[in-house]
C-alpha cells in the first residue's frame, strides 16, 4: 500500500491514511489501498478491531481528490462514485468492528469514510462536513444515505444543502461522533477502546455487528429472527462455554480464543 501505513498491536490493527501533500484526500490510489487494507484485515484472523485514522496532525481525510474529479465526464463520475462506494461498503461490512479516529478534517469523502466505520471518535480539532453542493456536486460516497441514517434526515439535509462545516463539539452534540478528546489523547483513546472490544468474545462481537447492521435494514419481525439465530450460534462456541462457565465458577474467564 502506497498511501496507507499499517501496523498491528496484538489483536488490533491501525491503518493511517497517508497522503500528506493533499491532506490525505482520496484519489484512486488511496481507494485501491483501502481495498488492499480490507483484503489484509480479512485474511488475518488475529485482527479483532481495526482503527482507521489520518497521518499528520491536521487531517483525517480532506475529501475525495478534487483535482482528480474536476474533469470527469458523467460516465467517469459514476464510475468514480462506484469505486468509492464499493470500498466504503466493504469497510462497513467488514466482520470486525472498525473505529474511525478522526484527527482533523473529515470533509466530503472523509466524513463519508468515517461514517462507514462502526464507531467515530474525534479530536477537538476535527472538522466535519459535506461541502459537495458548494462544489457543484452531490455527496458521492454514501453521504446522502449514511448521514441521514446516522443523525436523522432533518439535520442531514441541513448540513448537506448548506455545505456548512461543523466543529467537533457540534458533531458530538448531533450524534455524528461518540466522544471528543484533545488531539494528543485521541490515538490512546482509540487504542484503549479497541483493546476493550478485542478482549470480548470475538465471535459474539462479530455477531453483534452483523445483527445491528443487517437488522437495521429489515422489518423488526425479521430483525429479531436474525438476532435469535446469531444468539443461538454463540452456543456452539468454546468462548461462550468459557465465559459462562467462569461466571458460574466465580472466576475470571481465560482470554477468549475466537472459537
Ligand atoms: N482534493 C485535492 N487536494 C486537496 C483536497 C482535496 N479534497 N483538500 C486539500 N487538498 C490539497 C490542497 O490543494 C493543497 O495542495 P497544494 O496547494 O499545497 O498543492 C494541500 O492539500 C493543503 O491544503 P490547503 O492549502 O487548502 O490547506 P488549508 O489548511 O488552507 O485548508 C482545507 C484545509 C481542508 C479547509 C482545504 O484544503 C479545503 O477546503 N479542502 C477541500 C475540502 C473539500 O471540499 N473536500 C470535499 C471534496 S468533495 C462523487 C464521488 C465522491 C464525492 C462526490 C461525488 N461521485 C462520483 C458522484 C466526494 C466529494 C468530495 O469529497
Amino acid at each position: 500500500m502506497t498511501h496507507i501505513l499499517f501496523e498491528k498491536k496484538g489483536n488490533i490493527a491501525i491503518a493511517l491514511i497517508d497522503r500528506p501533500k493533499a491532506l490525505n484526500a482520496l484519489n484512486s490510489e488511496v481507494l485501491n489501498d483501502l481495498n488492499t487494507l480490507v483484503d489484509t484485515v480479512n485474511a488475518d484472523p488475529e485482527i479483532r478491531v481495526l482503527i482507521l485514522t489520518g497521518s499528520g496532525e491536521k487531517s483525517f481525510v480532506a475529501g475525495a481528490d478534487i483535482g482528480e474529479m474536476s474533469n470527469l465526464t458523467k460516465e467517469e463520475g459514476e464510475a468514480f462514485g462506484k469505486k468509492g462506494n464499493d470500498v466504503f461498503r466493504r469497510i462497513e461490512t467488514l466482520p470486525i468492528p472498525v473505529i474511525a479516529a478522526v484527527n482533523g478534517y473529515a470533509l466530503g469523502g472523509g466524513c463519508e469514510l468515517a461514517m462507514s466505520c462502526d464507531i467515530r471518535i474525534a479530536s477537538d480539532t476535527a472538522v466535519f462536513g459535506q461541502p459537495e453542493t458548494g462544489l457543484g456536486i452531490t455527496p458521492g460516497f454514501g453521504g446522502t444515505q449514511r448521514l441521514a441514517r446516522l443523525i436523522g434526515p432533518g439535520m442531514a439535509k441541513q448540513l448537506i444543502y448548506s455545505a456548512r462545516n461543523i466543529k467537533a463539539d457540534e458533531a458530538l452534540r448531533i450524534g455524528l461522533v461518540n466522544a471528543v478528546y484533545p488531539l494528543e489523547e485521541l490515538r490512546p483513546a482509540a487504542e484503549k477502546l479497541a483493546e476493550t472490544i478485542a478482549k470480548n468474545a470475538p465471535i459474539a462481537v462479530r455477531a453483534c455487528k452483523q445483527a445491528i447492521n443487517e437488522g437495521l435494514e429489515k422489518p423488526m419481525d425479521e430483525a429479531i429472527v436474525l438476532e435469535e439465530k446469531l444468539f443461538g450460534s454463540c452456543f456452539e462456541t468454546a468462548d461462550q462455554k468459557e465465559g459462562m462457565g467462569a461466571f458460574l465458577e466465580k472466576r475470571r474467564h481465560e482470554p477468549y480464543q475466537n472459537r
